[in-house]
């Protein structure tokens, strides 16, 4: 399992400029479609897990527990999410997160205590992940965000190491990009904030405010319920 850590900046024509500039190579230009899945009450995002299927592979992404906590203004500019992207292992701890939030609180919420009744039939009925959306159904989730995405993504060759850079443009017209570190789970993300920060640097970033991401615009265009309710809970 790897843990992306990654700095979201505002992407205008200069910053694209300077990217050939401090020697970015281009890798390439894809397409891609992604669906987002949570509960009706958003039992996952809520807890800042997020569940997405990006044409047919799933991931889940949850918040990196381990590494030290962002201290100084520039490392809270970068986010840390833990990545899990076998299909098993993204149903496993999908269930266990929805079950372990019904067990907390269901004694007085009876439409909590049916969605663990339907977790609980599961386990004795769907351990087989034949059908791709039906594991979904059965915990009661549904798809609360859907976009395609343009992205040119550059690669920066540094002493450090590697750092990917991603140029994204949404179909509900919002354009961002990100810098971006994979770390393994045991690795040093500080170690990757410092080459996300000197890359952000070398781009002439001077912004010190977080940078909206896709999900960020989105929620606040098309779901804006969702969106108070994560801004309510400090995950955007
Ligand atoms: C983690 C997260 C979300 C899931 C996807 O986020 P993101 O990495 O922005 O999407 P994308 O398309 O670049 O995925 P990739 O190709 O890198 O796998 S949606 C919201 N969050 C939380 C979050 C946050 N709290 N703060 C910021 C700045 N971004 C995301």
């Amino acid at each position: 399992m790897t843990v992306e850590v990654e700095r979201k900046f505002v992407c205008d024509a200069e910053v694209i400029g300077r990217l050939k500039d401090i020697g970015a190579q281009c890798i390439g230009q894809r397409q891609f479609q992604d669906q987002y899945f949570d509960t009706l009450d958003f039992i996952l995002t809520l807890k800042d897990f997020w569940l997405r299927c990006r044409e047919g592979l799933w991931e889940l992404k949850c918040p990196a527990v381990l590494g030290s906590k962002p201290v100084t203004e520039i490392e809270t500019l970068c986010t840390r999410y833990k990545e899990i992207t076998s299909f098993p292992l993204v149903q496993s701890e999908v269930r266990r997160i929805i079950k372990e939030h019904t067990a907390e609180g269901s004694e007085s919420n009876s439409s909590q205590r049916e969605q663990t009744d339907k977790v609980r039939e599961n386990e004795d009925t769907d351990c087989c992940p034949t059908d791709d959306k039906k594991w979904l159904t059965d915990l009661n989730m549904v798809c609360f965000a859907e976009f395609k995405t343009e992205r040119c993504s550059y690669i920066l060759e540094r002493e450090e190491g590697t750092v990917r850079v991603d140029l994204d443009k949404a179909d509900f017209d919002y354009c961002v990009g990100e810098i971006e570190v994979l770390v393994p789970e045991v690795g040093d993300i500080n170690a990757a904030v410092q080459r996300i920060t000197k890359i952000a640097a070398e781009l002439g970033l001077s912004c010190e405010k977080k940078v909206q991401g896709k999900m960020d615009v989105f929620l606040q265009r098309y779901r804006p319920d969702h969106y108070t309710k994560l801004l309510s809970a400090h995950i955007l």
